[in-house]
């Protein structure tokens, strides 16, 4: 699609944009059900990098302590805490800029092969990757690759310089090319524009293949980060992304990431209505909070849907 088809989704009548996004969502998924997924930070902290938006840039005074890799056998045991939970995907982040070929990716390795062991959709966002470092994870089991585009070409100088647009473009190449499933979305409520979340998911949905998944974030503001003074996006542009999202890519898998916590039932299920299917569990995402996993469960009970099953679209596994 052309930006001015997608700008033509994006601006149409609230309801009309649900309804429509409903349709499309149910004429390609099953829409009862939902992935839950969670989020291990195996190392926090103390990134050289820029992103304003980010607790853990070093250069920022957000509190977040620095720790250092976690071990293998505790994140096993996160995971399978988590599985028991219901999830079916496990995602590792690293604040890192980018991977090197030292000990710490070995450690993500071996961590990569423990988890799959497990027989959970293995994913991890360690920053920048070349194509022998996406293969090497690949052979070890990994089975997505998370690397957001966060925002618009035009826009993306404003919120990091530390990197450009063409750098996460490569990454997104590497992985593919790796044969991992691709997981790459934005944050919205950084101060972009329409045209700039329009111009994202132009970028997104004219990628060679659309990524498998979408993560929608909306701006969680932490203190001592440029953009703490920024105001909370309304549950309505929120619902507009995640519709959008789903009209322009109808069969990847739509994240309702951070920001739920601030979001009522009611709320989520509108962005369920409007195609989102898939959640990050568990009561803390990277470093901020998030829903507990109770009160999650009692939502799906409430709203009538079901977990996604790993390796859902895997046709032998
Ligand atoms: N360092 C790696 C990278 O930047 O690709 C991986 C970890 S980084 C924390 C992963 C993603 O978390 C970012 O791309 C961004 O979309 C999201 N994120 C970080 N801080 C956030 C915030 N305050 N609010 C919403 N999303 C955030
Ligand atoms: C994604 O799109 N959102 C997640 C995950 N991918 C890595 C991270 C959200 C982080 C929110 C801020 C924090 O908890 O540090
Ligand atoms: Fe570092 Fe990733 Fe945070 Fe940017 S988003 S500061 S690269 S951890």
């Amino acid at each position: 699609m052309t930006k001015v088809e997608i700008t033509e989704i994006y601006n149409r009548p609230l309801l009309d944009l649900i309804y429509d996004a409903a349709t499309v969502h149910r004429n390609n998924n099953d829409y009862s059900e939902v992935q839950i997924s969670s989020l291990i930070s195996i190392k926090t902290g103390g990134c050289s990098e820029d992103c304003a938006y980010c607790p853990q840039a070093a250069r920022y005074h957000t509190g977040v302590e620095v720790h250092a890799m976690m071990k293998v056998g505790e994140v096993v045991e996160l995971a399978q805490k988590a599985k028991q939970a219901g999830s079916s995907r496990l995602c590792m982040g690293a604040a890192w800029r980018e991977v090197r070929d030292n000990r710490d990716f070995d450690r993500v390795i071996e961590m990569v092969t423990a988890v799959n062991a497990l027989d959970m959709e293995v994913c991890c966002t360690l920053g920048m990757l070349t194509f022998n470092q996406a293969t090497k994870l690949k052979e070890a089991g990994l089975y997505a690759y998370n690397h957001n585009l966060d925002t618009s070409e035009e826009n993306y100088s404003n919120i990091i310089t530390t990197r450009t647009f063409d750098d996460r473009l490569q990454t997104l190449h590497n992985v593919r090319k790796a044969n991992l499933t691709v997981c790459s979305g934005g944050i919205i409520g950084l101060g972009e524009t329409e045209q700039d979340r329009i111009g994202m998911l132009h970028t997104l949905s004219n990628l060679p293949q659309h990524p498998e998944s979408v993560p929608i974030n909306a701006l969680v503001a932490i203190k001592g980060t440029p953009l703490e003074n920024q105001q909370r996006v309304s549950v309505w542009e929120m619902v507009r992304m995640i519709a959008t999202t789903r009209i322009v890519m109808p069969k990847t898998v739509v994240r309702l990431s951070a920001g739920r916590l601030e979001m009522s039932l009611a709320e989520q299920a509108l962005c369920f209505m409007a195609g989102a299917n898939s959640i990050f569990a568990g009561d803390k995402l990277l470093t901020t909070p998030n829903p507990s996993i109770v009160d999650d469960m009692q939502m799906f009970e409430i709203l009538g849907l079901k977990p996604r099953k790993a390796f859902k679209n895997e046709p032998v596994h």
